[in-house]
């Protein structure tokens, strides 16, 4: 996991190790560490943010060593996560019942069986959780939905395809209240993320819906793509918060700091596998210490 953007840091600490700790000679370290990050997934303004984050902190005097660039390091990134907050969704969820979901993302990207994850970690911290097949697009989306429904035992409510997914949306907050769901997580559809009825129809889902909390997921795999789609449905219809998944998988390691970034918002769960369980709250403090190198090393 984050094997690149660590093996990007330590390949610049150790080079400043072994020069005088010269403002010239560290300059042409931090160029080097600026594209040994972009290759790791940092967008480029993060990587330009924390270069010249580095140069001030040695114009200042602060960075005689190798300790200092670490700290100096480490300072920079956790202040990108404290800029974007935090979210404990479960007490988003506890503090507004019922508590209404709604998940954004292109296709392909682990959406369904993210919205089956919290479903599952919902109803293990007390919730009665109704999954929502909002997608009414694309052929299978429901089905897919169903079927997770059937492994986890946790209802779906449906609508016809080619109906109305905002209307789905209405109908399942009317069915939720009437039958004592607290949580509601409402699939929505993917497509691909340029195109304008996707827009107009997910603005449409969030007027309707009023969801106390829009969930972006990406695929950590997909690097660039991922802080693209970011963007995107940020600013098509805002993100409350980002679920990196396949982080199993992910060696790159730059998604999450650059989501953090970019859109100033939390990365609050990361997808660890294809297991219902395989979901864990995103640890700023566990990442930074991950992707850094351990000074001893
Ligand atoms: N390794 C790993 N695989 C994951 C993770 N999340 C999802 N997947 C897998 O990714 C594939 C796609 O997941 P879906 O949930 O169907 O993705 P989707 O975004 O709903 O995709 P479509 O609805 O088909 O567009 C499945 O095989 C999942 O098991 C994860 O965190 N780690
Ligand atoms: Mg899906």
């Amino acid at each position: 996991m984050f094997k690149r953007i660590k093996e990007a840091f330590k390949k610049f600490i150790e080079s400043a190790s072994s020069i005088i700790f010269s403002r010239e000679k560290l300059e042409s370290l931090i160029d080097e560490l600026k594209l040994e990050l972009v290759a790791s997934d940092v967008a480029y303004e993060v990587a330009e943010e924390i270069s010249s984050r580095l140069l001030k902190a040695v114009d200042e005097g602060l960075v005689r060593s190798r300790e200092d660039l670490q700290r100096v390091l480490k300072n920079i990134l956790i202040e990108v996560f404290e800029k974007a907050g935090s979210v404990d969704l479960l007490s988003v969820a506890r503090a507004n019942k019922p508590c209404k979901l709604v998940f954004l993302g292109v296709n392909g990207v682990g959406k369904t069986t993210t919205i089956a994850k919290i479903a599952v970690l919902l109803r293990d911290n007390g919730f009665k959780p109704l999954m929502v097949a909002a997608d009414t697009f694309r052929a299978g989306a429901q089905e897919q939905l169903k079927i997770h429904s059937e492994r986890t035992g946790i209802p779906v409510f449906t609508g016809k395809y080619g109906s109305d997914p905002a209307s789905v949306a209405f109908d399942a907050i009317q069915f939720a209240s009437s039958r004592g769901f607290d949580a509601l997580l409402i699939d929505t559809a993917g497509r691909m993320h340029v195109d304008i009825d996707l827009v107009n129809e997910l603005k449409k889902v969030v007027r309707v819906v009023k969801p106390h909390f829009k969930i972006l997921v990406v695929d950590a795999l997909t690097g660039n793509d991922a802080i693209e789609q970011a963007r995107f449905f940020n600013e098509a219809v805002g993100v409350d918060g980002v679920i990196v998944t396949k982080v199993d998988a992910y060696e790159q390691g730059g998604v999450p700091l650059s989501i953090a970034y970019i859109l100033g918002k939390p990365v609050i769960y990361a997808g660890v596998g294809q297991g219902y369980k395989d979901l864990k709250p995103f640890n700023v403090y566990e990442y930074v210490n991950r992707i850094l190198p351990d000074l001893e090393s």
